[in-house]
């Protein structure tokens, strides 16, 4: 088991490696309490190399771009366990546009809609609800990385 973490730090370390300080504002959004996975994303976030602002559960949009503004972040990513991701997300996008956020990239994954849904359909619907990349359930936070690097030109597309 401890030789299993060791590996997994060094893979989170390996793929972050060389980070420059990439801002990202991190929570869990709408009434949904689902908290571990939030956990292992901030740990995972911050041990790549990234500032992590983590607003933990329970995060309205509100705070997400208030968090985004006064932190001056890159990306916004939201997890959404319970089921209510489409409620919860819509509208994000055009808060952060009003607040001057428009270049801000926008991440999403957990659980996001209710039950197993075809997930080309539920990834269409939330990439035009203004997210730029949409994760299936059990995604691993590690793809996002390589993805954050690449969407903000850290490294060749
Ligand atoms: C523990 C748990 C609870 C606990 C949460 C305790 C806590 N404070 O954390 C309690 C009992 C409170 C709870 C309540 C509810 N739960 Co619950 N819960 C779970 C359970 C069993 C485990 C969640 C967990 O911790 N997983 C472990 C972590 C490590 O994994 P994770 O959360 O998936 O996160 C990882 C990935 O998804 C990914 N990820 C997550 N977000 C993002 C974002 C990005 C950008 C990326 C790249 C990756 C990524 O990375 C994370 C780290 O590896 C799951 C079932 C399951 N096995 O997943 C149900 C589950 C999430 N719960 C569910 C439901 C329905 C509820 C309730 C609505 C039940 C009810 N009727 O009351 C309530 C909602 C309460 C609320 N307001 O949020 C459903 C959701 C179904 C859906 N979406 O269609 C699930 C899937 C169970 C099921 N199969 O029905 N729950």
């Amino acid at each position: 088991m401890a030789e299993l973490g060791k590996i997994e730090n060094e893979q989170i370390e390996e793929v972050g490696q060389e980070q420059e300080a990439i801002t990202l504002v991190l929570g869990v959004i709408g009434a949904d309490v689902h908290a571990v996975g939030n956990k292992i994303l901030n740990y995972t976030f911050t041990k790549a190399g990234f500032n992590v602002v983590n607003l933990g559960v329970m995060v309205s949009q509100k705070e997400f771009v208030e968090a985004a503004i006064e932190a001056d972040a890159d990306a916004i990513i939201v997890s959404s366990m319970y089921g209510h991701g489409e409620i919860d997300c819509k509208g994000l996008r055009e808060k952060c546009d009003e607040a001057g956020l428009s270049d801000i990239l926008m991440y999403v994954g957990g659980n996001i809609v209710v039950g197993k849904q075809d997930f080309e359909q539920v990834e269409k619907t939330f990439l035009e609800m203004g997210f730029n990349r949409v994760y299936a359930p059990g995604s691993d936070p590690l793809v996002a990385i390589e993805h954050l690097k690449k969407d903000l030109g850290r490294v060749d597309k």
